[in-house]
């Protein structure tokens, strides 16, 4: 009797002790809202996925652990930020479409996504990311102990105005691993498409027509791993 009352508080413990099963959140609509309005925005699942609650909206699923947000199938075209996005705080997957159809565009005003220093493990696929502007990292900013994949994406005319860093991404002290992606017409002050100051590996990405004094497609000022890439008609350029 006793052997089986330890088998079922051991099965008791596995499962309390399991980590959450991550919810797939399912952006309904590209317009860049948060309001109640049975439409769920990227926006609203950023934030829902931050806090594994429905505090951003009940549009959207409950955040639960490590979340991954998908835009569902009949959505294609820009979704064009009005302000920055929540910065991202814990594992997070954002899933684009296959076919590039989905584009993020900072409209040549705000960044795209930043991920909150302090360690989460961002992935990031299959997303078209436009037009981002802020002072480091126009489209994708990676803050120290953060681990960020880029995986086929493309990054188009992101920028760091004001003289500064990383037109598309800016790893500042992070580990940044980008697969199969482009960057294309980036442009920054010091790394025109990449400014790095932590771990960069690079495998198999293009980069073309990215502009910047100091390292036109990619400044390292940490490791950096390249690998299989190309580098085509990426041009250093006066002060902005
Ligand atoms: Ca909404
Ligand atoms: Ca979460």
């Amino acid at each position: 009797m006793a052997k089986r009352w330890w088998i079922l508080f051991s099965a008791f413990m596995v499962l309390w002790c399991a980590p959450a099963v991550a919810a797939t959140i399912v952006v309904t609509t590209l317009a860049d809202e948060q309001n109640l309005n049975s439409r769920c925005s990227l926006r609203e699942a950023i934030i829902n996925a931050n806090l594994d609650t429905q505090s951003g909206s009940p549009d959207c699923q409950a955040g639960s652990g490590a979340d991954i947000i998908v835009f569902s199938d009949d959505l294609t075209g820009t979704l064009t930020l009005g302000s920055p996005l929540p910065d991202i705080d814990q594992n997070l997957t954002i899933k684009g479409r296959t076919d590039w159809s989905i584009e993020i565009s900072g409209n040549y005003l705000v960044g795209i996504f930043e991920i909150s220093q302090g360690g989460p493990t961002v992935n990031l696929q299959y997303l078209v990311i436009a037009k981002g502007s802020t002072p480091h990292g126009g489209g994708v900013r990676a803050n120290s102990g953060v681990v960020l994949n880029i995986d086929r994406c493309r990054f188009t005319e992101n920028f760091a105005r004001l003289a500064t860093y990383g037109g598309a991404v800016l790893n500042y002290k992070g580990t940044v691993n980008i697969t199969d992606s482009e960057f294309l017409n980036n442009w920054a002050d010091i790394g025109g498409a990449i400014d790095s100051d932590g771990t960069l590996i690079v495998k198999n990405c293009t980069f073309q027509g990215n502009e910047a004094r100091v390292g036109s497609g990619i400044f390292n000022g940490g490791t950096a791993d390249i690998a299989d890439s190309k580098f085509e008609s990426n041009n250093i350029v006066p002060p902005f």
